[in-house]
């Protein structure tokens, strides 16, 4: 098998970058680019770096760690470089370990896909580790660690393991059936797994529950109202940064504009959009107020921007039955409105250019997006995992009303291979192909 290298970092200016290289070659990669390296397990050292050729120049001075196989992340000999974040350093140095014999670039997710086939971890942790990249909040993050640290393969296995008991005792029935003439309806062994058939049903229906599909984009909270409510003005006070423009006259924002906000337990967008007027004055306002209305559509949260020193809208009513989040702006100007929520909206008062009533309404925005439930059990965000399941389900449906053990026997096997591929132990390439080039280069 070859050797593979990539650099495992965004391409690009960096402070460090990180080059991965693993493979038999690993060795000779070693002795060919960092002549001083003393490749002592797991040490970092910091070791001059040049080119193969005898009397290449240094290329960097890096942070080498050598992990000998099978204590590796792929199971074989890795080397892990660290030079300086500078695109031609990094070009050089994979350039020149490619050099080396047996050394290629690596193709996306290979290293994962090595460790896979070397043992290292099974497909649901592999793909925990995809979930692992694209978290965006605590939870989704701890859920893929505990997809990591093997906590769902843990369970299919111990219902393969069932399965294989059930499996066995059908089989046992099916040498008996043949022994005794062909007897089919055996006593002992028939109803006996009945018991067994339905755990493992149950099992398989709990894990088929747990199933959420994985959102790979930020949660969208969109602040709508009427020109000149402070919409702009209050993103820029979230996210402190005057990011967006602000002005007295009404209708400076146009275009709907996406902005990032971190909030303690994960990150969301903040979409401000065009002001929302009775009617529209020209085209460009026309065409403004429906982009307006099409971002609201998709929201996952409505915020309601309402400014307390100027009369009410005169859609207010109704905007207010729409809206999750009703916030009051200007409240340095009118101190004690009495305008209340409508229905059983929340309702905030701000100050944004005194970032006062800030914080309360970034602490409501981090519980609304992020509640902080306790969930007991990890739960499954790949959906070929749960087409394996269900497919395992279907087939002990069938193996209970199947009228022929045999029957049975085979569709607890097809079962059995069902769960199998959840971890990988059965795996067609095409789906490993799948998992690992969704990964980035490196991974
Ligand atoms: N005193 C005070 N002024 C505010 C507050 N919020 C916004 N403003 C001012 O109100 C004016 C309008 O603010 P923007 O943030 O541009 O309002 P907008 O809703 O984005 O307006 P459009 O983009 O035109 O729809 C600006 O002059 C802001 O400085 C507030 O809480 N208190
Ligand atoms: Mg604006």
């Amino acid at each position: 098998m070859d050797t593979i290298v990539a650099l495992a970092t965004p391409p690009g200016l960096s402070a460090i970058a990180a080059v991965r290289v693993s493979g038999k070659a690993v060795r000779a990669v070693c002795n060919a680019v960092l002549p001083g390296f003393g490749m002592v397990p797991r040490v970092a050292c910091l070791v001059q770096c040049k080119g193969v050729a005898c009397n290449a120049p240094t290329l960097d001075n890096l942070i080498a760690i050598f992990f000998p196989a099978p204590n590796s992340y792929t199971g074989e000999d890795v080397l892990e470089l660290f030079p300086h974040g500078n695109p031609f350093i990094v070009r050089k140095l994979i350039e020149e370990i490619c050099k080396v014999d047996g050394v290629r670039l690596a193709n996306k997710g290979e290293f994962t896909e090595r460790a896979f086939l070397n043992g290292k971890m099974d497909l649901t942790q592999a793909e925990a580790l995809g979930d692992i990249l694209v978290a965006s909040n605590s939870k989704s993050l701890n859920n893929a660690l505990r997809l990591l640290s093997g906590e769902v393969s843990g369970e299919i296995k111990a219902l393969a393991e069932r399965v294989k008991e059930a499996s066995a005792m059908l089989e046992l029935d099916v040498d008996f059936a043949e022994d005794v003439g062909g007897e089919l309806r055996v006593e002992s062994g028939e109803w006996r797994v009945e018991s067994c058939f339905n755990e493992i049903l149950k099992g398989l229906g709990g894990l088929k529950k747990r199933f959420r599909k994985a959102v790979n984009e930020l949660p969208k909270a969109v602040l709508f109202g009427a020109p000149n409510a402070g919409k702009s003005s209050l993103i820029n006070a979230l996210v402190k940064e005057e990011r967006l423009l602000v002005s007295e006259v009404p209708g400076t924002t146009r275009d709907f504009v996406e902005v990032p906000l971190h909030l303690p337990s994960g990150d969301i967008l903040l979409i401000d959009t065009a002001g929302l007027a009775s009617a529209a004055q020209n085209e460009i306002d026309e065409l403004a107020m429906q982009k307006s209305k099409e971002v609201l559509e998709k929201a996952n949260l409505k915020i309601l921007v309402i400014d307390i020193s100027a009369p009410l809208p005169v859609e207010f009513k109704n905007w207010a039955n729409s809206a999750n989040i009703i916030v009051h702006t200007h409240k340095d100007i009118i101190q004690n409105s009495q305008l209340g929520a409508l229905n059983s909206q929340l309702t905030f008062k701000v100050a944004s250019p005194k970032k006062e009533g800030i914080k309360e309404l970034k602490e409501a925005l981090d519980n609304i997006f992020f509640p902080k439930e306790e969930t007991e059990e990890a739960w499954i965000s790949s959906e070929r995992q749960i087409a394996c399941i269900k497919k395992a389900e279907e087939c002990v449906l069938r193996a209970l009303e199947a009228k022929a053990v045999e029957l049975a026997a085979f569709e607890m096997r097809e079962a059995r291979g069902a769960l199998n591929s959840v971890i990988g132990e059965i795996s067609d390439e095409s789906v490993l192909n799948a998992i690992f080039s969704s990964y980035c280069i490196g991974k």
